[in-house]
């Protein structure tokens, strides 16, 4: 008998049960009763105060998605974006980014101090100089507005250059470019475009950022500085001030986000709402403060900067009044891959540190190279730089393939490559021991750069509760559909069929079929079946928080964070299995060794979401979770730790 033969009528027999009290087997009727109670919590938990826009929004069919990392939190393979490896680079675009990889390498060797620029606390006047006659400042900006017009991978190829030689260099080419004008190129009217980029482009003009404030740090929404219209309503008049902002004492323009009235056409309430502008300090009204004192990227400058009555032409606004939001949301998600490329670049500078040491220091009449310790932290580093460059290019691919829902996947790659990258950079000087923690070296300064990248361009915590929020939500959204769809079967055999098909054998203790093997080299078979056991383990975890805690789920940080870990390590698994099984279908002379990495990485990925899933539930772990909060909150109560000192005074 065909399949959905049989999965209809257990569906019907599912609804009847309810309706009139046939029994089902234990298992069926359990299966059923938590889709209703899934979906219809979700959809009851709002009725009380919008019955009818609850509805109205339960009928709308949920968005369906290409993001490989959306489709997981429904324990689906969206293997479009991500099986094979992507390649997007023309003859043309290879050629032409070949012809500049040489050119940039040369200059940071030659022309670059990262430590004399560290000790000055400002990019020397002469690698500036030399920086804009190499086009460094208009990477991305398009070849008729005077920039040197690169995709995304072209772009990620060379920040990557930078970033294995001086991050305090890369974050003033970064805040420029990856975020200071970024939302000129994806939001701007041909006139603004025009009008901008190409003194931008030439380096002319320096762009900065700027959304974060005192007190609005990661809650971005909240912020302060307001923008009124004019009498006249020919300007906005902005008013307020702007923290920590990379190239704030240099910029000439600026990405502001501010508070604007807007009225809801709907409900003629005027609420307020985020927008964005482009200003010019040439506005008027328009100063900073002196470059902040940090404990890394010492080079680029980070100022806050001040708004008094700055008047900014109606035109400046970027994309909508009130859809500032979006467009702050968006630059960073567009800008998130460059850090991961410039972070692969950045940990291959440790990897050759602690190599060219381990070579050549020896201890106990043996080379370090020779020792297990050793041995572990050099192909750990490894593995983690080859997961952080795959997961790098894989987004830029997808990016200039056209991707749009890619912001999992960015999030993703921004958390992965700045811990990492922590991570080798302290494993490197750990190798080199004394000789690493000398300044001289070059390490103690890559290992104070790099600290900031876990806490700017959104904090790791809070990108970790974006990436569990967004894949939970889309998941959250198809079983309301489902709930949708039982209360009328016949119509819905499509969605119910797979959904029900795939519930039934999971409760049967089956697995449902899902399979990678097909997308990979046979080499790696193992770890393609590993890979697709934890998609389908995440997917019934996710099913199974929903149902629990509806939409408190968004309460249960230290759940969540289980849950994005362990989509960070499914990602993970997916970028490096692709790639590898790519360089073993191309023969490629690394391919042993990137498919050795692969297993490896893959096995004890699997045990760690494994672990990180079972932490989601179990009572163990829920128990711990509420005995941590209360150890912090008695601390926070007392105001400091609480315990007797051990000798008693
Ligand atoms: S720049 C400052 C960095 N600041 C941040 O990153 C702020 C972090 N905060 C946030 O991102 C948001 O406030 C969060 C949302 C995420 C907390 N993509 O109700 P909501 C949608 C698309 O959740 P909130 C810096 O550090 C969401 O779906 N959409 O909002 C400089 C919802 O839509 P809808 C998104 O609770 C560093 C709506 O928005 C996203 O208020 C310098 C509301 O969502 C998203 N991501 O908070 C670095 N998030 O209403 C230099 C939310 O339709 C660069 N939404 O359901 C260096 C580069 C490397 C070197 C390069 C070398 C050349």
């Amino acid at each position: 008998m065909h399949k959905s033969a049989q999965i209809l009528p257990l569906c019907q027999r599912a609804l009847a049960s309810k309706t009139f009290g046939i029994n089902i087997s234990p298992r069926l009727s359990s299966l059923i009763s938590r889709y209703r109670s899934t979906a219809t919590a979700t959809v009851e938990d709002n009725v009380t105060t919008a019955q009818t826009e609850v509805k109205k929004k339960a009928e709308i069919k949920p968005k369906e998605t290409k993001s490989f990392a959306m489709n997981l939190f429904r324990g689906r393979v969206m293997s479009d974006e991500v099986f094979p490896y992507p390649e997007v680079l023309t003859n043309e675009q290879k050629e032409m980014l070949q012809a500049l990889i040489d050119p940039t390498a040369k200059f940071f060797e030659e022309q670059n101090d990262a430590l004399k620029n560290d000790a000055l606390e400002k990019v020397e006047d002469h690698v500036m100089e030399g920086l804009k006659a190499l086009g460094a400042f208009g990477l991305q900006v398009p070849e008729e507005l005077g920039g040197v017009g690169l995709s995304n991978t072209q772009y990620a190829r060379l920040v990557e250059i930078v970033g294995s030689h001086d991050l305090g260099v890369g974050i003033t080419l970064g805040a420029h470019q990856s975020i200071g004008f970024k939302g000129i190129l994806l939001f701007g009217t041909p006139e603004q475009k025009a009008q901008y980029l190409p003194k931008l482009a030439s380096g002319e003009n320096m762009a900065a950022y700027c959304l974060t404030e005192p007190a609005s740090g990661s809650d971005a929404a909240s912020a302060k500085c307001r923008a009124e219209l004019s009498p006249d309503g020919k300007h906005f008049i902005l008013n307020g001030s702007k923290l920590w902002i990379s190239n704030g004492g240099l910029a000439e323009i600026f990405t502001v986000f501010a508070q604007t009235p807007v009225k809801d056409e709907k409900t003629g309430e005027t609420k307020d709402k985020l927008s964005a502008f482009i200003v010019e300090r040439s506005f008027g009204g328009v100063s900073n403060g002196p470059p902040e004192k940090k404990m890394g990227i010492k080079a680029s400058n980070t100022a806050e900067v001040y708004f008094e009555d700055c008047p900014i032409p109606v035109e400046n606004v970027l994309g909508e009044v009130g859809g500032g939001f979006k467009v702050a949301m968006n630059v960073l998600n567009n800008g998130r891959f460059g850090m991961a490329a410039a972070l692969s670049g950045t940990m291959n500078y440790c990897i050759q540190k602690a190599i060219e040491h381990a070579s050549q220091r020896t201890q106990f009449k043996k080379k370090l190279s020779d020792f297990g310790s050793i041995q572990e932290k050099i192909a750990r580093m490894v593995m983690v730089q080859y997961v952080t460059e795959s997961m790098a290019y894989m987004l830029s691919a997808n990016m200039d393939q056209g991707a749009t829902e890619f912001q999992i996947e960015a999030a993703i790659s921004k958390v992965y490559a700045s811990e990492a990258a922590w991570f080798c950079a302290d494993e490197a000087v750990q190798i080199l021991g004394g000789m690493g923690y000398m300044r001289d070296c070059g390490l103690e300064r890559v290992v104070r750069d790099l600290r900031i990248f876990r806490i700017f361009e959104g904090t790791n915590e809070i990108l970790r509760l974006l990436v569990a929020l967004t894949g939970m939500n889309h998941a959250g959204e198809h079983l309301r559909q489902l709930q949708k769809a039982l209360e009328n079967p016949l119509a819905n055999v499509g969605t119910l069929f797979g959904a029900a098909g795939t519930r039934a054998k999971r409760m049967a203790g089956m697995s449902t079929g899902l399979s990678l093997t097909q997308y990979v080299h046979k080499d790696l078979t193992t770890s393609a079946d590993q890979t697709a056991k934890a998609i389908e383990n995440f997917g019934f975890t996710v099913e199974d928080l929903l149902t629990k805690y509806k939409k408190n789920i968004i309460n249960e940080q230290f759940i969540l964070n289980r849950v994005s870990d362990s989509a960070i390590d499914i990602y993970a698994m997916v970028c490096v299995l692709s790639r590898a099984s790519r360089s073993l279908s191309n023969g490629l002379e690394s391919a042993k060794h990137e498919s050795t990495i692969c297993q490896v990485f893959c096995d004890e990925a699997s045990q760690k979401i494994e672990k990180n899933l079972k932490l989601t539930h179990s009572a163990g772990s829920l128990k711990n979770y509420k005995q941590l909060a209360q150890i912090s909150s008695d601390v926070m109560e007392n105001n400091g730790t609480i315990q007797e000192h051990p000798l008693g005074f």
